[in-house]
Parts: structure tokens; C-alpha cells; sequence
């Protein structure tokens, strides 16, 4: 290589010495950035952002009550995964927040693959519009302002957000028990909406985002979009904004589908990419940095498997990089 290196270089004029230098550089610097992003595939294994099961996607609890325009209260679930999921022996429970879970909506049917599901629960006698057709109903009167809310695969009350029957928790305002911390205080007005498929509040883009931190995951709004079987599937396909990580776009147009394998979307907090399950490699990695990403941390070689791959996926090992 040396030899070859030094051979190559005796032919090249200075001009081209120096085209050849940068030209090394720049691979060099290239390789590198690939290599640092290659690993960081398998480092810092991450909760998938986006939810591999059905999630609450909206709890309104101020049906009813001074100042809303809905008559009830309502629970929405979203499908992000790319199956059809059977609700049937689930539920949606209901605790204060500082009690236990005594108000149980039993479930019946399924939710479609990227599909909304509204469970209307109970009205504060106020209020002048309807809710969309409910797909379940039941008696909950939901706290305007705090309170607890699982989705569960029974019909049996559980005890907490750790209960091993619970599929997703949404803990709001004051409640003493959430995924990680609970999201802010409600109001009669205000709903809770988990964020969109790319982690932002865009209609249209599913809401799907679940990292296990209610702060994180939901947000607050008074845009409230009580959404039903009916409406419309909502695609898992993200796109970029600017200052993310898909700033420059999604070139293979991935997907979090299981089902699209070789163009499985993974969204990390630190990059993007397309994974390749048949290569068990990237098809691409897109990152932004930005001086919020600066610090002092050296470089790891801790190589890691990517344990947030769907289950039954090859996860490549320390040995084979
Ligand atoms: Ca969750
Ligand atoms: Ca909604």
C-alpha cells in the first residue's frame, strides 16, 4: 500500500499532489463519519421513538364541563404498527391522581393499522357538539385536569403504569404515577395528543411517538381531533424539517413497517436511517448537528447490539464489526 501510495505520488504534478491530498482527506474524513455513524448503530440502544404497539393518542376529560364544545369525554388509541390489532378482552382504565384504578371501558373489536379507535366516555351535561361515532363507550368521567389512564390487555383493573397487563400509560397534571414524568395539566379545553410519527404535532402524520416519557411523548392543545375507525390511516412515512435529523429528506422513502424490511426507518435521538435487514447493514444514515450536539464525550468503542430491532430480527454483535 505504501509502495503503491508513493508510486501514485511520483506521477502527480504539485497541482495534482495537492487535488490528491484533499481528495484523501476528504475520504479519509468521510470514511470516518461513516465509521463513527456505523458504530453509533450500536451503541446507546434507544427506545424506538415510534410506538410498536397501540398507544393512547388522546385523552380529553373536560367533555362537558364550562366552556367545551364536546359533550364528553373521550380516549383515542392509534395503531402505529402494521398490523390490525384486536381490541377484544382490552380495556382503558381510569384512575385520579392519587387513586387507584376503579373505571374500566371494556373493549371490543380491533384497530386497523395505522388506525385511530374513540372510546367516548361520560358528559358533563354541557356542551353543543357530539362527538364522532365512538367505536366504544363506556361511563368514565375523566378528570378535566389530572389523572391517570392505561390501555391494558384485560378487562381486570390494574395497579399502575409497571403492571405487566398494561400496553400504554398516559399519566396528565398532577397524577402520581406516568411513563417516566406525566405530561402537564388539562383543562376543559385542552386535551393531551401524542406527538406525530416524527416526534412533532403535525395532523396527518399518525401519533405514534412513545419514548415511554409522557413530558416527552404528548402534547397539550386546544386543537382538539377526536378521531374514530373512520378516519383516515395515517401513514408512518416521515419526512424531514429543517434541523432534524431527515433535514435532507428520506431518500429510500423507509417506513417503521416491520413489514418493509430492507427499508426499515429507525429514528434514533442522535440520527436516522434506513436499515437493511437481508445486508443486516444501513441503507443510509441521516444526521444534524448542531452546537446543542457539542461535548466533551470521547470516542467509544463499546460496540453494541441494536436491541431496539423488531423481535426476531438478526442483531449483529460486538464480534462481527
Ligand atoms: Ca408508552
Ligand atoms: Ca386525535
Amino acid at each position: 500500500m505504501l509502495e503503491r501510495q508513493s508510486g501514485q505520488k511520483a506521477i502527480l504534478s504539485k497541482r495534482g499532489k495537492e487535488s490528491f491530498k484533499k481528495k484523501t482527506a476528504f475520504l479519509v474524513f468521510m470514511c470516518l463519519i461513516f465509521f463513527v455513524s456505523l458504530g453509533n448503530l450500536f451503541i446507546k440502544p434507544t427506545q424506538a421513538a415510534v410506538g410498536s404497539h397501540v398507544v393512547i393518542s388522546e385523552i380529553y376529560g373536560g367533555g362537558g364541563n364550562s366552556g367545551s364544545s364536546y359533550k364528553n369525554d373521550y380516549i383515542e388509541l392509534y395503531n402505529p404498527t402494521s398490523s390490525s390489532v384486536s381490541l377484544s378482552g382490552w380495556s382503558v382504565q381510569y384512575a385520579s391522581s392519587t387513586g387507584t384504578f376503579n373505571s374500566i371501558t371494556n373493549l371490543t373489536g380491533s384497530i386497523g393499522s395505522h388506525q385511530y379507535y374513540l372510546i367516548k366516555e361520560a358528559s358533563g351535561g354541557g356542551g353543543t357538539v357530539d362527538l364522532p361515532t365512538a367505536d366504544d363507550s363506556g361511563t368514565i368521567n375523566l378528570s378535566a385536569s389530572s389523572g391517570k389512564v392505561a390501555l391494558a390487555k384485560v378487562t381486570t383493573a390494574v395497579s399502575g403504569s409497571t403492571n405487566s397487563n398494561v400496553v400504554d400509560f398516559v399519566g396528565f397534571g398532577s397524577a402520581n404515577d406516568s411513563e417516566t414524568t406525566p405530561i402537564g395539566t388539562l383543562s376543559d379545553t385542552t386535551s393531551a395528543e401524542r406527538k406525530d410519527n416524527n416526534g412533532g404535532t403535525a395532523q396527518g402524520q399518525g401519533n405514534g411517538w412513545d419514548t415511554n416519557n409522557n413530558a416527552n411523548d404528548l402534547v397539550i392543545t386546544s386543537s382538539l381531533v377526536p378521531q374514530n375507525a373512520s378516519s383516515a390511516a395515517e401513514s408512518t412515512t416521515q419526512t424531514g424539517t429543517d434541523n432534524d435529523n431527515l433535514g435532507l429528506g428520506n431518500p429510500s422513502g423507509a417506513t417503521s413497517d416491520t413489514s418493509n424490511f430492507n427499508n426499515y426507518l429507525m429514528v434514533k435521538p442522535q440520527y436516522d436511517l434506513s436499515y437493511n435487514n437481508s445486508k443486516h447493514e444501513p441503507n443510509w444514515v441521516g444526521w444534524h448537528l448542531g452546537s446543542s450536539d457539542l461535548g466533551s464525550t470521547p470516542r467509544q468503542d463499546d460496540f453494541r447490539a441494536d436491541t431496539t430491532l423488531p423481535a426476531g430480527w438478526y442483531q449483529v454483535t460486538a464480534s462481527e464489526f
